[in-house]
């Protein structure tokens, strides 16, 4: 699929550069030059305190209104193939809550109460849910990605990730190039905390500097079979937590990094939950791959930050 021109992205060329030029810098030149060692960036405070509160209801509301059936999926952090049902690819357009692994018992049932059963709810909340929509969009955030360099950004994917209490899955090493590949790459990860995310609940770890490693894998779905598969790349070992930083991150913080850097986030044993919500975005000059799972239909194009 080529990537929507400005005017299909609902915005015209002459548009865009007016609004980029009224756009308040975000970044620090210490912070851009930490952009470029380093592949990542953690801006404490990004969102306000009130936000954080209505986006924590409004997941959980989602959680509460959710009527779970045989078709409800689980989500494996581990096996990706698991994820190969018709669930998540009506998920690009929609929103759909997914199981955590452990959150069943082998007849199907739930093990946990229903609001500590999900591990996430995706993919397409900054569209079609009034709180989050709100929440990804406006000239904050445009401005971010305009300074990390996504030019005419498209905003393909929103999650929110429970990472629950005591089941919470590991989140194994992995870039996020491999879900959204654009020639050239172009994805980048906004990740906000919307509760503190610790050390002992599951924060994320990034391997500094990894933005300069090849693309590992790629996640490749057969759209005509609807068939979804892992197609190993490159054989650069995956980092271990030796050489990687763990990012604990109080509510309101947001860690952007780019689509080649490695990330992982460990189990949650711990009583605290730790609820994430995350935008991944591509620039709309670069060619988006046909074979990327998340594809939106002529009537439901993908659009930026504002
Ligand atoms: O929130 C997490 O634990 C992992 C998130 C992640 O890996 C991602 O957004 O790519």
């Amino acid at each position: 699929m080529m990537p929507p021109t400005p005017a299909q992205n609902g915005e015209s060329p002459g548009s865009l550069a007016g609004r980029d030029a009224d756009l308040q810098q975000m970044l620090t030149p210490e912070q851009r030059q930490q952009w470029q060692r380093d592949g990542y960036l953690v801006l404490p405070g990004f969102k306000p305190a009130a936000e954080v509160a209505a986006a924590c209801a409004r997941a959980r509301a989602l959680v509460e209104a959710f009527e779970p059936d045989a078709s409800t999926s689980r989500f494996s952090t581990q096996d990706r193939s698991k994820l190969a049902d018709a669930a998540l690819l009506a998920s690009a357009e929609q929103v759909r809550c997914f199981f955590e692994e452990e959150a069943l018992d082998e007849a199907g049932r739930l093990r946990v109460p229903k609001a500590e059963s999900i591990n996430k709810i995706g993919h397409a909340l900054h569209e079609r849910d009034p709180v989050f929509t709100a929440f990804s969009h406006g000239p904050e955030l445009a401005a971010l990605a305009r300074d990390l360099g996504l030019v005419q950004p498209q905003v393909w994917q929103s999650q929110i990730i429970f990472k629950q209490p005591r089941i919470g899955g590991v989140v194994d090493w992995h870039q996020d190039g491999s879900f959204f590949v654009t020639t050239p790459q172009t994805v980048t990860t906004f990740w906000f905390a919307l509760e503190d995310a610790t050390l002992d609940n599951g924060c994320l770890w990034v391997k500094p500097g990894g933005q300069r490693d090849a693309l590992r894998e790629q996640y490749v779905c057969d759209h005509a079979t609807g068939t979804l598969s892992m197609r190993p790349l490159d054989r650069t070992p995956w980092p271990t937590t030796e050489g990687s930083v763990p990012l604990p991150a109080a509510a309101g913080t947001l860690v952007v990094f780019g689509g080649l850097l490695p990330h992982y986030s460990a189990p949650n044993r711990s009583a605290r939950s730790r609820l994430a919500y995350t935008l991944h975005a591509t620039c709309g000059t670069a060619a988006y791959a046909p074979e990327n799972w998340l594809q939106r239909s002529p009537g439901f194009p993908v659009r930026g930050f504002l």
